[in-house]
């Protein structure tokens, strides 16, 4: 039985408790760990957690604990993976893995200083069915060459009152920085980020315009003002044929001469089976060592904040921003993963 320690109690962590009691076979949540006693508590209790802690460097490095999930607030994320690579402990970080590309190249550092890969990174949109049969359409010569991928990301409501369009391109848009990645098999080399005026106070959306190193155009709108719904697109267009993602909606309800389907309210209902596979890779992670052949890591953390950054740029610029990686280091060039 694997024991996972889970640290942070919010929408995430008590998100990853739920599918790790549930859903993951083999696991068993040993420690709920936050800053708010009474609601790693309330999770514990709803989950079966053996343990509950507020101190989460000490979490890391209990005898009791064989795997960790960090699930706190995202300046958190760097300094605990480096304290599980310290303490030898798998660890699933949710993204960001940072929102400075200089901290995620501290954690790269400690990682290729302990000789293994410890860090799995949350960029659960790889485990999308969607994303994973646009790939493969890809792969299998079908579409052609890609061309394009147009992106939409859309939220009911921005999450806080302080929420900002530069947050939409660093704290929502590397989902699809990091998945666009992954489908395209390339790396992002230019940015322009622009945004239109509502008429209210709320954050517009932002759209950005990205060049890939193999020429090909992305488009990425991050709307977290939607309204109606919780709502992600992606079109994958090569030169022989397209691929799109359709919503996923498990019924239609036919009444009074009209016919409708429901949003999920945000992204937890709409990746559900993402997480549950993520999460199951994880833990086949942590009983094998063999890294995931599709998951992310922190080389993967890296380049999202890279291209965040030069977003967050070209957005307050208005100019085209330059994304500039350093060489790939050699330690993630292999990946000796095992199908996920
Ligand atoms: C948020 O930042 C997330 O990370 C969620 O996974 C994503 O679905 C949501 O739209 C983002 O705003």
């Amino acid at each position: 039985m694997i024991r996972l320690a889970i640290i942070g109690a919010g929408l995430m962590g008590e998100d990853h408790a739920r599918i790790a009691a549930r859903d993951l076979p083999g696991a068993q949540v040993q420690v709920i760990c936050d800053m708010d006693r009474s609601r790693a508590q309330s999770v514990a209790d709803a989950t079966g957690a053996a343990d509950i802690s507020s101190e989460p460097e000490a979490v890391v490095s209990r005898s009791d604990v064989d795997a960790v999930i960090v699930a706190s607030p995202d300046f958190t994320h760097a300094p605990l993976s480096k304290a599980c690579i310290a303490a030898g402990k798998p660890v699933l970080c949710e993204k960001p893995l940072s929102q400075s590309s200089a901290e995620c190249l501290e954690v790269i550092e400690a990682e290729q200083n302990s000789g293994k890969q410890h860090v799995m990174l949350g960029f659960m949109r790889r485990y999308d069915q969607s994303y994973i049969e646009m790939r493969q359409a890809l792969s299998d010569g079908a579409l052609g060459r890609a061309l394009m991928m147009h992106n939409f990301h859309r939220n009911v409501e921005t999450p806080a009152a302080d929420f900002t369009g530069a947050m939409a391109i660093t704290n929502s848009a590397p989902h699809e920085f990091d998945v666009v990645r992954h489908v395209l098999g390339t790396e992002f080399v230019s940015v322009t980020a622009h945004q239109p005026r509502r008429s209210d106070a709320r954050v517009a959306p932002v759209v950005m315009v990205l060049e890939t190193a193999d020429g090909q155009l992305v488009t990425i709108e991050i709307n977290n003002n939607a309204a109606y719904g919780y709502d992600v697109r992606a079109e994958l267009v090569g030169e022989a044929g397209s691929i799109a993602m359709n919503n996923v909606a498990y019924t239609r309800t036919d009444m009074k001469l009209a016919s409708s389907t429901r949003y999920d309210a945000d992204w937890r209902g709409r990746y559900h089976e993402a997480y549950v596979r993520q999460n199951r890779d994880f833990l086949r992670f942590v009983e094998t060592g063999a890294f995931p052949a599709i998951a992310s890591d922190c080389w993967d953390g890296y380049c999202a904040a890279i291209v965040a950054e030069a977003g967050a740029k070209a957005l307050a610029t208005g100019q085209k921003q330059p994304v500039t990686l350093i060489p790939k280091p050699e330690f993630y060039a292999a990946r000796k993963g095992v199908a996920a």
